[in-house]
C-alpha cells in the first residue's frame, strides 16, 4: 500500500501502531462516537483488542465533553484509552484531566490539534494535511490502522466501506483517498461489489447481503436516535453477526420513532413553542426528544428551517436538555442544554452575500456571554452547550449582538 499512499502519514500510523502494541495486555477502554462511522470504528478496534487476546471496554458517547472525559479517567489507571472518531481537538484537555493516570490514543478524522505528550498520541490525518472530510473516514483510519498490526484485520475492510458511506464520504458520486484504498482492498478480498446507479456507485456488502448506505442508515438509527437505550451496542454485535430480526426491527422503529418525535415537535411548535424575539425565533424542547441523542435537535431544525410556520428573515435556535445519565457512565455531573442554530434560505443568502452576520460569529460569542464554550460553528449551522438555566440569556446575548453588529 505504501506504493500510492502518503508516505509520511504511513510512518505516522506505523509509529503510532508500535506505541499500541507496547500496551497491549493491558486494560483497554475503548471511547467511540455513535454514528455508524463511530460504531463501525468501535468494532474494528475491540477486533483487534479480541486478536490481541484481551477483551476492551467500550463506551459510546456523542462528544468530549470535560465532565464525561472525567468520568471515563476516574475509572480506570494505569490502562490504555482509545477515543475514536471524537477527541481530535481534545487532546489537551484530556492529558490534563487524565494527569498520567492511562494512556492515550486519539484515533479521529475531524480536524485535530497536536500535543507534544509521552502519554497522549493524535493519529489523525488532517495533522497530515489530508482532509478527513473527504477522504479518509474514522473507520477507514481504524483500519488501516489495525491491518498494520494485525494482518488477519484485513478481514474486516467491509466495515471501512460502511463507516466512508455513513459519514456521506461517496457524495461525489464515489469514496475517494484512503477510503478507495479500503474499497479496493474489501473488493479483491470479495467483500464488497460495486454497482453503478446513474452516476453515483453504490457498494454491495457480502456480509449484509445489503448496501453500504443502508446498513448505514440502520447503525445510524440504533446509536444516535436510540443512544439512550445503548442502541449502538447491538450495532457493534451486527457489524460481525450480521443483523437478526430483533435488531432489524428496532433500527426500523427507531427510524419511525424520530418521525413521529419530529412531527409532535412540528405541532409543539405551531402551537405557540416558537417564540418570536426581534431577530431570533427559538424554541426548548426539553426532554421531548428522549431517547435520541443531542444531535436530534440539529436535525430538527435543519428539517423545519423552511417551513411556513417558521419566518424567513429570523435566525432559528433550538434548544434540548442533555441528559444526566450518559449509558455505561452514569450520572454525569453537569446541568446542561445543547443549542443548535439553523437559518432560513432568505436569511442564508444575506449571510453569505455579507448583508447579515452568520452563526459562526453569533453562536461562539453569545455562548460565551453565558460561560459556555461552542465547538461546532459553521456560517449557517451551529451547536452550542451551555448551562441549563442559561437560555433566555443566550438569547438576550444573540440578539444583542445583532443589534451591534447590523451590517
Ligand atoms: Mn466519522
Amino acid at each position: 500500500m505504501e506504493e500510492f499512499l502518503n508516505k509520511e502519514f504511513f510512518e505516522w500510523v506505523d509509529k503510532t501502531a508500535e506505541k499500541l502494541k507496547r500496551f497491549m495486555g493491558e486494560r483497554v477502554t475503548i471511547v467511540h462516537h455513535n454514528d455508524a462511522d463511530g460504531i463501525c470504528s468501535g468494532a474494528i478496534l475491540s477486533k483487534l483488542c479480541e486478536s490481541l487476546g484481551f477483551e476492551a471496554d467500550l463506551i459510546c458517547i456523542e462528544k468530549v465533553f470535560p465532565a464525561v472525559v472525567k468520568k471515563i479517567h476516574e475509572r480506570q489507571e494505569g490502562g490504555v484509552i482509545i477515543y475514536t472518531d471524537l477527541g481530535g481537538l481534545a487532546a489537551e484537555m484530556i492529558e490534563k484531566i487524565d494527569a498520567g493516570r492511562n494512556v492515550v490514543f486519539i484515533i479521529d478524522h475531524h480536524p485535530a490539534k497536536s500535543i507534544e505528550s509521552d502519554h497522549v498520541f493524535v493519529l489523525d490525518p488532517e495533522l497530515a494535511g489530508i482532509s478527513g472530510d473527504i477522504f479518509v473516514s474514522a473507520s477507514t483510519l481504524n483500519y488501516i490502522f489495525c491491518r498494520r498490526i494485525r494482518r488477519e484485520m484485513c478481514r474486516y475492510a467491509y466495515l471501512a466501506v460502511v463507516g466512508s458511506v455513513g459519514d456521506y464520504h461517496d457524495r461525489s458520486g464515489g469514496v475517494l483517498g484512503f477510503d478507495r484504498f479500503a474499497l479496493d482492498e474489501a473488493i479483491h478480498m470479495r467483500q464488497v461489489k460495486v454497482k453503478i446507479e446513474g452516476t453515483r456507485e453504490r457498494y454491495y456488502i457480502e456480509f449484509f447481503g445489503e448496501y453500504a448506505g443502508e446498513v448505514a442508515r440502520r447503525l445510524t438509527n440504533l446509536g444516535a436516535v436510540g443512544y439512550e437505550r445503548m442502541g449502538y451496542r447491538k450495532g457493534i454485535k451486527a457489524c460481525f453477526e450480521g443483523f437478526d430480526e430483533e435488531t432489524l426491527r428496532e433500527a426500523e422503529e427507531l427510524e419511525e420513532l424520530k418521525t413521529e418525535k419530529f412531527r409532535e415537535a412540528i405541532e409543539y411548535l405551531k402551537d405557540g413553542g416558537l417564540n418570536q424575539g426581534k431577530h431570533v425565533q427559538w424554541f426548548h424542547l426539553h426532554d421531548m426528544f428522549s431517547p435520541m441523542g443531542v444531535k436530534a435537535v440539529g436535525e430538527f431544525c435543519q428539517l423545519i428551517k423552511d417551513m411556513t410556520f417558521v419566518e424567513e428573515d429570523k435566525y432559528l435556535v433550538g434548544f434540548q436538555n442533555i441528559p444526566k445519565k450518559i449509558p455505561e457512565l452514569g450520572e454525569i455531573d453537569w446541568n446542561a442544554v445543547k443549542m443548535s442554530g439553523r437559518v432560513p434560505t432568505p436569511l442564508e443568502r444575506k449571510i453569505f452575500h455579507g448583508q447579515a452576520l452568520g452563526l459562526d460569529i453569533l453562536v461562539p460569542k453569545a455562548s460565551e456571554a453565558v460561560g459556555g464554550f461552542a465547538d461546532a460553528t459553521h456560517k449557517i449551522a451551529a451547536a452550542t452547550v451551555i448551562d441549563k438555566g442559561k437560555e433566555e440569556e443566550f438569547i438576550q446575548a444573540f440578539e444583542k449582538l445583532i443589534e451591534g453588529g447590523r451590517i
